[in-house]
């Protein structure tokens, strides 16, 4: 009989994460569970399921190497329950713990269910604080207490003076926080693109693609090429490639896009820091040496640190200080189905037909993508944010809610009126021109404004200005963008609205 039940979720495959940590292999059982419930409350990649079970598989393997005894329930064992609460009743009656132990789940919705245990199975429930995180749930709240705005900016310089990185003292590293005005170059092909490291996978890895292929044959992309890490060890060489190839020109090609080029200097690190495999502290930290040792320039190690200290952290405080009622804010009242593109990628837009196939294909798309081509459309077209955020955290294999909701819903539809950017991230065709390749073979024309075969971005970026002017006008950063609206002709003004439209009915299609 174990004194501690260990529960260990599928994003919690650190060595020493919380419910671990000072524990005894002697006295104690983990548990670890594949269950139908967690791999379909959202219609899941098929590559990100076989990640977080083969990376859940190798995780109990090392577990038990570091003497650990490990009961591993596996998705098709008889007697399966289909949902974590049914796999930790069934431990708990087989092997009568004094305790359960857990560290926090990062969904809210699980947080809700496990804080109900306790009661229903009539045993102590330890749910204890995920300290893989720089900032707690707590601290953010204390911090986020009696401010006007909660921009990310102020959030970040705090958690840099709280870590030491990139900081002289009291100031930051170049006398700076923040780099950006130097990171915004379009890329071109004639870069040499080093591509992510690809893993073959092992036995154990072949039995989950196989299970996956069997089990989850109707869920979107492509189950194969798989070639993500699945253990720490894998994640740690990711890592390694990253910061010698990739990180001296992340800064300088952070925002651009390129036919073809679907990682282009991104870390496609994301899913290991997400899943456990990955210590974002260890991250940043070797990403501060490459600067200090003059390997890396300080606007792409500023950033990327930037990405990781503030944003990672930030959307992660949103998060827990504004769940539940987050999920459900809808600031535009946008109703619109979403498009089946999004499902296929089969449309003439280029910018979304690469970042919907590269989606299917590999599970991954980088942050601009996200951002300002599937996210940027959605919300000019008013797509519904609960539409556009179930797509979201399903098709990425680093998609969880708590780091997916507000990156979506606040900063990609700004559906929470604000709370997480300053104004929409709205932008015309000009703006994915200028950021990219894609425009020069697409069938539309992104010079042409409004009619037959002019950019689709170019009349919904108009119609959507126009439409949500009463939400908008007032906010400060918009102004000079109404001035310029109104100063167009009425003729121009009924083109772009009329234009808007035929996208807009064409979308139902
Ligand atoms: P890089 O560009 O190399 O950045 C380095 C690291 O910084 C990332 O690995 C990630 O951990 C962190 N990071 C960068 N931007 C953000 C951000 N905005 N929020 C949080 N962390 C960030 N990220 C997820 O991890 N899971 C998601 O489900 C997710 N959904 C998103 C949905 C939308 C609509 C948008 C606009 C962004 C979303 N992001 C999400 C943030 C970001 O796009 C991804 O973290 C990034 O593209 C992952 O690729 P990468 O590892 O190559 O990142
Ligand atoms: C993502 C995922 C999937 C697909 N399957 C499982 C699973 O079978 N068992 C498990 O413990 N965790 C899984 N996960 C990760 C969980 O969904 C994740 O722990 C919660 O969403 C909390 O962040
Ligand atoms: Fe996208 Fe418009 Fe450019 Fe086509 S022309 S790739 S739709 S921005």
């Amino acid at each position: 009989m174990p004194e501690n039940l260990i529960l260990v979720l599928g994003d919690q495959l650190s060595a020493d994460v919380s419910s671990l940590a000072g524990r005894d292999p002697e006295r104690d059982r983990v548990l670890l569970a594949e269950v139908m419930e967690e791999a379909t409350y959202a219609p899941h990649h098929k590559k990100k399921i076989a990640f977080c079970f083969a990376a859940m598989r190798h995780f109990a393997d090392l577990l038990r190497e570091k003497g650990w005894e490990v009961d591993y329930i596996k998705l098709d064992d008889a007697g399966n329950t289909g949902s974590l609460g049914g796999e930790i009743k069934r431990a708990v009656e087989r092997l009568r713990p004094a305790r359960l132990v857990v560290t926090e789940p990062g969904e809210w919705r699980l947080q809700d269910e496990v804080q109900g245990w306790e009661q229903a199975l009539a045993l102590p429930v330890d749910i204890l604080r995920d300290d893989r995180f720089f900032c707690s749930r707590a601290e953010f709240a204390e911090w986020a207490e009696g401010r006007k705005t909660l921009r990310m900016e102020h959030f970040y310089h705090e958690m840099r003076r709280k870590t030491g990185l990139l900081m002289a003292d009291d100031d930051p590293v170049g006398g700076k926080w923040n780099f950006d005005a130097e990171n915004r170059k379009p890329a071109s092909q004639d870069l040499a693109m080093p591509s992510p490291p690809r893993f073959e996978p092992d036995g154990a890895t072949r039995e989950v693609l196989n299970l996956v292929a069997e089990r989850f044959s109707s869920h979107f992309g492509d189950l194969e090429p798989f070639w993500f890490g699945v253990t720490a060890d894998q994640a740690g060489q990711a890592l390694d490639h990253f910061i010698a190839e990739c990180l001296p020109r992340f800064g300088d090609y952070q925002d651009a896009m390129l036919t073809g080029e679907r990682f282009l200097y991104h870390s496609v690190l994301s899913l290991y820091m997400n899943a456990g495999l990955l210590d974002p502290l260890e991250v940043c930290r070797r990403a501060e040496a490459a600067y200090q040792e003059g390997h890396a320039p300080l606007n792409a190690v500023e950033g990327f640190i930037r990405q990781i200290l503030g944003w990672r952290e930030y959307v992660r405080g949103i998060y827990w200080l504004r769940m539940p009622e987050y999920r459900d804010q809808n600031f535009f009242d946008a109703d619109r189905p979403l498009p089946g593109f999004y499902w296929t990628g089969d449309t003439d837009m280029a910018c979304l037909r690469a970042a919907i196939t590269q989606t299917k294909e590999e599970a991954y798309a980088h942050h601009i993508q996200r951002l300002m081509v599937t996210g940027n459309f959605a919300m000019l077209a008013g797509i519904d944010p609960s539409e556009i955020h179930e797509w979201y955290l399903s098709v990425y294999v680093d998609a969880y809610e708590w780091v997916e909701l507000p990156n979506t819903l606040g900063m990609s539809q700004f559906g929470d009126g604000g709370l997480l950017a300053s104004k929409p991230y709205a932008a015309s065709g000009n703006y994915i021109n200028k950021m990219s390749d894609y425009c020069g073979g697409c069938t539309y024309s992104v010079n042409k404004k409004t009619g037959n075969g002019a950019c689709p971005f170019n009349p919904l970026y108009w119609d959507f200005l126009a439409r949500n002017r009463d939400k908008l006008e007032g906010n400060p950063r918009l102004a000079p963008v109404y001035k310029t609206w109104d100063r167009m002709s009425d003729d121009k003004r009924r083109a772009y609205r009329e234009s808007a439209a035929v996208v807009l009915a064409s979308l139902a299609g």
